[in-house]
């Protein structure tokens, strides 16, 4: 199952975090043409792609207030149930992160501050495909409607006859979403960016994607527009000791193996033997998986580490700077002060990674291929700017007036200098 490597030593570990078809690229020709078409022809392009890259011929690209209502009577009880159970814990946890800074007087008279303001407008882009991940439709909504953004839009890819599924409408009411849109692809990001008569630009653009997604996300940041992180497969590292239990350990490894074939899962331990049972009920439970071939294929570019102790582990995985980082350990909050890069951490045999996907009530939408080593997950801040604020007094710019003169004369602006003696002759002579 997993390919095994014993006590590598520190040097080859970079090499061993390398991530399966990380250096696949997606024609940047290709990628540009589609901009380029949809900033010219708007709604015609988007339809004319949508039929060329997905089969499917649409009307109208707006999901209808018609639409959207019905998706409730088209799904289970059990399923609206757990979607708001999913959403109210998603919504406590991103409220608590609304915080006030204080006003900071940085010296007697000199007061700074800084205040969230919203982002206006932002785009969350949901995948279709294999699976319709409408969670990721509470993950990016339920901020951006705290945060206060006035536009919130998604745009995810039509199904084969044209709708978008159910659970994807009805997540978008509960996350309080104003506009559902029919497109998928390099083509909905486009319309996200440029604006077209039916969707609208945005500022900032959310949410995971295929390669080709990612490389239209990466365009349109080059071209101006905000985008949350470069998002890849899912992955998982779980750093297991022998206490963990060999069936929990493999079930985590493959809830992100059947993500994709590129999804990568790794597992560190310092005990052989768990390696071995671990592999084990990857065999077993491998075969009761409907989307066993995936998992397979994921599975392939995988990797069981043994190393010397967990402390070991630990500074593997953050050089590996996992997406998810399980700690299946005897003692998890003790080791968890070692952590330096992950973008979710999940502490103990009882803190399954799904519950994290779904809700426990944090963000699902985090850095992948090791970009956590320098971002964080999506958050309420990721849906706000943050503007500083100023205020100094008359005696405030006598106390810090002469710092800035002598920097900037320093630093040869003279300009600079003179926007403050030209205030502290006045005030010289008001004293007067
Ligand atoms: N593990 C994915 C999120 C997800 N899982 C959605 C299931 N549905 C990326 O963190
Ligand atoms: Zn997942």
């Amino acid at each position: 199952m997993l390919s095994v490597q014993l006590f590598p030593e520190p040097a080859a570990w970079k090499s061993l975090s390398r991530r399966p078809f990380s250096d696949t690229p997606v024609a940047p020709v290709l990628v540009r043409k589609v901009f380029e078409t949809v900033a010219a022809k708007g709604d015609d392009a988007l339809r004319h792609y949508t039929l060329q890259f997905d089969n499917v011929s649409l009307g109208e690209l707006r999901v209808s207030d018609k639409e959207l209502s019905a998706a409730a009577a088209q799904i289970s009880e059990e399923l609206k149930s757990a979607i708001h159970t999913a959403a109210q814990n998603i919504r406590c946890f991103h409220e608590a992160q609304q915080l006030t800074e204080p006003v900071v007087e940085t010296m007697p008279g000199v007061r700074c501050w800084r205040k969230s303001v919203p982002v206006d407008r932002v785009g969350c882009y949901v995948p279709g495909g294999s699976a319709p991940l409408f969670s990721t439709v509470l993950m990016l909504g339920i901020p951006a409607q705290i945060a206060g953004c006035t536009r919130r839009i998604v745009c995810t890819p039509p199904d084969r006859s044209g709708g978008v599924h159910p659970a994807i409408l009805y997540a978008a009411s509960i996350a309080g979403i104003t506009d559902v849109f029919k497109v998928g692809g390099i083509q909905a990001i486009a319309a996200m960016s440029c604006g077209t008569a039916t969707i609208p630009a945005v500022d900032k653009i959310f949410g995971p994607g295929n390669r080709y997604v990612t490389a239209a996300k990466q365009y349109a940041q080059q071209s101006g527009i905000a985008v949350d992180m470069p998002a890849g497969p899912s992955e998982v590292l779980v750093i297991a000791d022998s206490s963990a239990v060999p069936a929990f350990v493999a079930a985590d490894l493959l809830s992100q193996a059947e993500h994709g074939p590129d999804s990568q899962v790794m597992l560190l331990t310092d005990s052989g033997e768990l390696l071995v049972a671990v592999q084990a009920e990857l065999r077993q439970q491998l075969e009761l998986l409907p989307r066993k071939d995936i998992a397979l294929q994921a599975l392939q570019g995988s990797r069981g580490v043994v190393l010397s102790d967990i402390d070991t582990c630990i500074a593997f995985s953050n050089v590996y700077a996992p997406e998810h980082l399980i700690l299946a350990v005897e003692h998890p909050v003790r080791m968890s002060a070692g952590i330096r890069n992950a973008g979710s951490v999940f502490l103990g045999n009882y803190t399954c990674e799904s519950a994290g996907d779904y809700a426990s009530g944090t963000n699902h939408t985090l850095p992948t291929a090791g970009y956590a080593r320098a971002y964080s997950g999506v958050s309420l801040e990721s849906f706000t700017k943050k503007i500083s604020f100023q205020s100094i007094t008359p005696s405030g710019l006598e106390l810090i007036g002469p710092v800035i003169e002598t920097m900037a004369s320093a630093e040869g602006l003279d300009a600079h200098k003179a926007a403050v003696r030209i205030r502290l002759s006045r005030i010289q002579s008001d004293k007067l």
